[in-house]
Parts: C-alpha cells; sequence; structure tokens
C-alpha cells in the first residue's frame, strides 16, 4: 500500500508541524487512495467476521456499539503497511522525535445510536504533570467522511498548550475534526478531544494508529504479541517501529543494540519456517503459534 503516494514536500511537512503545535491536530487530505480505503474498508468487514464485536470489553470510553480491533500486527500483512504510512513517517519526527515508536494500532468503527467519547488527552496515561514535551500523537484515518452527525472526532483547539489536564464531566467548547474519506490527522496526545456521538445510520470507521516518544512504554505489548520470528520477517522501518531502534539508551540489551540480538537469536527467515507460511492464512483466522514456538 501507498506505493503510490508522492512524498510530502517540505513546506507541506512544516505546515503540519506548525498546524500541530499551534491547534494540537492537523489534517493530511488524499492520504489514503480510493482503492486503498476499498481495501481497509473490507479488511475491517472481514474483521467483524472473525472477530465480531470488536476485541475490547465494552464501556463508555471504549464505547457500546463501537469496534476496536487490535492485536493487528498479528493480523493480515496491510497492517505493516499502514504502521508505516511514509506522510506520517515524515512528520512524526518533527513532533516526537526521532527514534519515536508506534505505541498502539486499533480501529475505531463507531457504530450508529454511540454517544460521545469524554473529553480526555492520550498522553494522560502517563500522568507527567502539564506542559511537557509531545509524548503521544495520534493519527486518526478517516476511511468515509468525517462528518458531525457520523461522530467525527471533538477537538479542542490549542488545548494542547495547555497547563491543565482535562477534567471528566467538564464541557469544553470542541468543534468536529471534518475530513473526506482518505484523509489523516494527527492529534497530539496533549490535545483534549473524544470521538463525536454518532447519530447517523451507518458505521464511521476509522483507523487510530498511535505512536509516542522513543523513551515511552508503548501502550500495546508488541514485544510480547508479536513473535520475534514474525517480527524478523517485518520491514527494518517497522522493526525500528516496535522498539529494534535505540533511543539513547532506552531498549538496549546487554547494554548493546537490540538488533544484535534479533539476528542473533532469528539469524536467516527460512521460507520453510512453519510460523512464516501461516502468515497468509491471518487474513481470515485468529492468530496461534503453531506448536514449539513458546
Ligand atoms: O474515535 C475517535 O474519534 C477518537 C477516539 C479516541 O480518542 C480514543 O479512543 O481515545
Amino acid at each position: 500500500m501507498f506505493e503510490n503516494l508522492r512524498p510530502l514536500s517540505e513546506a507541506a511537512v512544516a505546515e503540519q508541524i506548525a498546524n500541530i503545535a499551534r491547534d494540537g491536530f492537523s489534517i493530511m487530505p488524499s492520504a489514503i487512495s480510493l482503492a486503498e480505503q476499498r481495501t481497509l474498508l473490507s479488511e475491517l468487514d472481514r474483521l467483524e467476521s472473525v472477530r465480531p464485536g470488536g476485541d475490547f470489553p465494552k464501556s463508555d470510553f471504549i464505547g457500546h456499539v463501537t469496534r476496536r480491533w487490535v492485536d493487528l500486527l498479528n493480523d493480515a500483512d496491510l497492517w505493516q503497511d499502514v504502521a508505516v504510512h511514509p506522510w506520517i513517517m515524515q512528520v512524526l519526527p518533527h513532533v516526537l522525535g526521532e527514534g519515536f515508536l508506534l505505541s498502539a494500532m486499533a480501529t475505531a468503527v463507531i457504530g450508529p445510536g454511540e454517544p460521545a467519547q469524554v473529553i480526555h488527552d492520550d498522553d494522560g496515561i502517563y500522568r507527567f504533570p502539564r506542559p511537557h514535551p509531545n509524548l503521544v500523537c495520534n493519527t486518526m484515518w478517516a476511511l468515509t467522511d468525517f462528518t458531525e452527525e457520523a461522530g467525527a472526532t471533538r477537538l479542542v483547539p490549542g488545548s494542547n498548550n495547555w497547563p491543565n489536564d482535562p477534567q471528566a464531566g467538564q464541557v469544553y467548547e470542541s468543534v468536529p475534526l471534518l475530513m473526506p474519506a482518505g484523509a489523516i490527522a494527527f492529534v497530539v496526545g496533549g490535545c483534549y478531544h473524544g470521538a463525536g456521538a454518532n447519530v447517523s445510520n451507518r458505521d464511521r470507521p476509522a483507523l487510530t494508529i498511535n505512536y509516542c516518544n522513543g523513551a515511552m512504554r508503548q501502550q500495546e505489548n508488541f514485544m510480547l504479541a508479536v513473535h520475534p520470528a514474525r517480527m524478523r520477517a517485518f520491514r527494518p522501518e517497522l522493526q525500528d517501529l516496535l522498539g529494534f531502534k535505540q533511543c539513547f539508551l532506552a531498549g538496549h540489551i546487554f547494554g548493546g543494540h537490540p538488533r544484535v540480538e534479533l539476528e542473533r537469536h532469528f539469524p536467516t527467515p527460512d521460507a520453510n519456517d512453519p510460523y512464516l507460511a501461516r502468515r497468509n492464512s491471518f487474513h481470515t483466522e485468529r492468530t496461534t503459534l503453531p506448536e514449539g514456538y513458546l
């Protein structure tokens, strides 16, 4: 996926960075081609058929008719492309610093009738006093038009620069993240936001691909979730995002580079490896490791 996307110009990257710093969010239209949108939408249909209702237990925060699938890197290969979308890779080093990591990959298919999510900040999980440098940046992928009726994310512009944490129950002046299908929006971790109420009669299918500063703990425990034999077959850019790149000392093994240990334990991806051979079947079934891998 995204092979035909031309790189963002330097000016376009600078504009994204400036928007994010000022408002806490920024939109990149035409980041996902029509064909790619269709592919991702049919992938969501497939996930619904094999893991109906999503993976997270329902709650007011997660939603009651919202489907959030996770553990996506153990699933269809296209998720490996999603994680390293070229425009996201161009902008994020300037927002989160070199050595930033993939923190969580999920879907947010907001079903009709879902009420608005509480306004929150994504980097509140770290409980660092504000203001602080950017720790987290989420990317919201619009697979159909983000309209107010369909539950476009609500944003509080400029709140990323506020000194206080958002308070549950407080009403904030927010704007809807209106964007056409195919757009990707950055929402920096300090920006107050929440999914909007879906008062339409259709789903609001979106991806939420979340990244963090390289010294922060990732939300999703990829290093335990994805078997090293599988990670070994990922492209190096994705391996880096999972933690095979040191951020100063963070991420070392025996004081050395984690990639050295990856090579030592899993030197040659073997085409006959039964684990790797199963990768193509992930399109139709839930991941299970073959016997002898744990
Ligand atoms: O789906 C959305 O619009 C926002 C989701 C969100 O902020 C969250 O789940 O933390």
